[in-house]
């Protein structure tokens, strides 16, 4: 059994933006227990790409969907882990020459300009193994590791992620309509946020009812986070986001396609849809709230 580090709960301090700091740091000792050493110039180049940086939002939401179900956050933070290696591999390979050709990643060279092209995609080869590698070794029953398992397998595969990544490189066809730009979002971003709510219900061994709540708030919460970058992308600082904006003016976006004021209100309505379905969960619900206000504000 893996002996887990007995802290106090990282979502127990009283501001938002403290517990969202708390889960980060405890998140980052996790990730340092897995990562292997940077020993080589490949395990340097996992370092770079994974640790130090990154709001960590995905893990703040395991987090706090375990809690709603007691789930000690020794465990939820592991499957936190999981999310956050998946989440780097997707920004290292989509930062690749061949996809989104992008020079800047969390305020620092992304990891094919720091390390080479050839590195950074074996980089994302490592990471998604390591990630499977720390669930199969969850101290949970064996039915949970194999649900978090199977359904991590799904929503990163040819028919979740890496669907919305061939749509976005335009290799399925222009995006041309809002259904098209929704099933994009939903696959690019929407779906793993959706896992990193549906993983706090299945720690928590909730009922169907809870578990599709909560991965439709999650479902809810990637569409708003993305209306808001693609905001931020139109509108937003480069300094602030650490990366260049304008990337995405030529495109169809949820900016492009209904303006900055219709986007505003269309985030204020999905953040009031996102609230609705938390419901069930009343008082408990609080840091998942939270965290979707912050989103909003962008
Ligand atoms: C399969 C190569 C491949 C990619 C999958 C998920 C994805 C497609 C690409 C990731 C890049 C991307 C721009 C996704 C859209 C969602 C998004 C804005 C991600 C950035 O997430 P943040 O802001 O990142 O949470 P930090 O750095 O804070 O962790």
């Amino acid at each position: 059994m893996v002996q887990l580090k007995q802290n106090p709960h990282p979502l127990r301090n009283d501001s938002f933006e403290q517990q969202l700091r708390s889960v980060s740091a405890e998140l980052e000792s996790v990730l340092r227990t897995i990562l292997p050493p940077p020993n080589t110039r490949l395990h340097e180049a996992i370092g770079y790409s994974v640790l130090g940086s990154g709001k960590r939002l995905r893990a703040f939401l395991v987090l706090a969907a375990a809690d709603l179900f007691s789930v000690p956050s020794e465990i939820a933070l592991r499957v936190a882990a999981a999310i956050e290696l998946i989440h780097a591999y997707s920004l290292v390979h989509d930062d690749l020459p061949a996809m989104d050709n992008a020079h800047m990643r969390r305020n620092k060279p992304s990891c094919h300009r720091a390390y080479g092209e050839a590195t950074a995609i074996l980089v994302g080869d490592a990471l998604i193994p390591l990630a499977f590698q720390t669930l199969s070794s969850l101290p949970a029953s064996k039915e949970v590791q194999g649900e978090l398992i199977q359904e991590l397998s799904r929503v990163i595969g040819s028919e979740g992620l890496v669907a919305g990544q061939m749509m976005d490189l335009n290799q399925e066809g222009p995006i041309a309509t809002e259904e098209d730009l929704l099933t994009l979002q939903r696959l690019k971003t929407g779906v793993l946020f959706g896992f990193a709510l549906e993983a706090g219900a299945i720690l928590g061994n909730a009922s169907a009812s809870d578990r599709e709540a909560l991965k439709n708030f999650g479902l809810l919460f990637g569409r708003m986070f993305q209306m808001v970058d693609d905001w931020l992308d139109g509108c937003g600082d480069e300094k602030v986001m650490g990366k260049p904006c304008q990337q995405d003016k030529d495109k169809l976006t949820f900016l492009t396609l209904l303006g900055p004021q219709g986007l505003r209100k269309k985030v204020k309505e999905t953040l009031k849809e996102a609230l609705e379905t938390l419901s069930p969960f009343g008082e408990k619900a609080a840091p998942l709230k939270e965290v979707a206000q912050y989103v909003c504000q962008g």
